[in-house]
């Protein structure tokens, strides 16, 4: 079965660990979102690509979710010596060599995708990581400071001001000038299924979709599409999601954000039990939806939560 999956980090990382688990045959496609992608120190750093080839192939910083365990930071105390920032963004000394390497193998010319498939050769995540485009694309979040308005690229809004201000916009700056890397648009037509796993409705998954070519190869797909909602009980398990939900005028709800997606694209809708309460709202938007357990838990919940989609994807094909 081949299985298409448009994922962030951290929620996006995890699902697919459990979608590993419940279908270890399946051929996986990743469509990684690289719009959270920062240039820190003259390396390009990938968190979500990163997040999902650590996750997947064993060297995550399991309760961080990003970065690797067992990190030291030797170099990032002696750039600070040398009062070279940012300090608020956390690299380790094991996390600089894939930055390195990404770094000068793109200087050496090669694109984005060709370097993620070398890193990748190290670590064997067990499915296939395209980048969403070999275009550089970065979010960036425009918000309102003592009355005057101004960008911040997304790691200084997520990481350094914790979206302790309101986002007024979220813009993918570069997307529309993007192209989806090659082999994305030929795996999204090939799909058995394409999953959106719990990720961040806008800043994960909205910018793959950002990509042109991206949402409409997803619409046009013949695989059902089927999403798993990374809100549960009003609230974002984890993160700040609904800070740039509100940005985009959706607000923290299961249903609210499978009516952001649209019939148009998701055919199916998983929810938590705690939001059971919506699945008939949901379903009246033309959308299939089922209450599920969708706490990932661990590795044998999370894979219930993937035969769970899978399942429904049946239902709706
Ligand atoms: P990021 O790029 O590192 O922010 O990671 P993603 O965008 O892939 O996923 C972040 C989202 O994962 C957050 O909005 C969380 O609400 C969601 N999330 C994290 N853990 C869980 C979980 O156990 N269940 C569900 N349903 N969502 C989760
Ligand atoms: N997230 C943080 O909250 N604090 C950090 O210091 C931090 C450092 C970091 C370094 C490398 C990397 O790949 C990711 C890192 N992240 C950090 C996570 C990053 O901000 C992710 O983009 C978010 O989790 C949202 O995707
Ligand atoms: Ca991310």
């Amino acid at each position: 079965m081949r299985i298409v999956v448009l994922a962030g980090g951290i929620g996006g990382a995890r699902f697919l660990r459990g979608l590993k688990q419940a279908v270890p045959d399946a051929e996986i496609t990743v469509v990684g979102n690289t719009g959270d992608d920062i240039h820190l120190f003259g390396l390009k750093v990938c968190p979500d690509l990163d997040t999902v080839m650590y996750t997947l192939g064993g060297g995550i910083h399991e309760e961080q979710g990003w970065g690797r365990e067992g990190e030291t930071f030797a170099v990032k105390d002696e750039l600070a010596a040398y009062g070279v920032g940012p300090e608020w963004f956390g690299l380790g000394d094991k996390d600089f060599a894939t930055h390195i390497v990404r770094t000068q193998m793109l200087g050496a010319g090669y694109p984005l995708s060709a370097v993620t498939e070398a890193l990748c050769a190290r670590w064997q995540p067990g499915v296939r990581l395209l980048p969403m485009s070999d275009d550089r694309v970065e979010t960036h979040v425009a918000i309102e400071v003592d009355g005057e308005q101004r960008a911040v690229h997304f790691q200084e809004y997520w990481v350094k001001l914790r979206a302790s201000v309101d986002a007024k916009a979220v813009v993918a700056v570069g997307a529309e000038t993007a192209a989806p890397a090659p082999g994305v648009l030929e795996a999204i037509a090939a799909a058995d299924v394409i999953l959106f796993p719990p990720s961040n409705p806008v800043v994960s998954v909205g910018t793959i979709l950002a990509v042109p070519g991206i949402r409409e190869a997803v619409a046009a797909a013949p695989a059902p599409v089927v999403g798993l909602s990374p809100i549960v009980g009003d609230a974002p398990v984890r993160g700040m999601a609904d800070k740039v939900l509100a940005a985009v005028g959706v607000e923290s709800t299961a249903a609210a954000v499978a009516r952001h997606y649209g019939s148009g694209l998701l055919d199916g809708w998983l929810v938590d039990t705690v939001d059971a309460g919506s699945v008939a709202g949901v379903e009246a938007a033309g959308i299939a939806c089922r209450a599920v357990p969708l706490m990932m838990t661990d590795v044998d919940a999370t894979a219930a939560m993937a035969r769970a989609a899978l399942e429904l994807a049946e239902e709706v094909r």
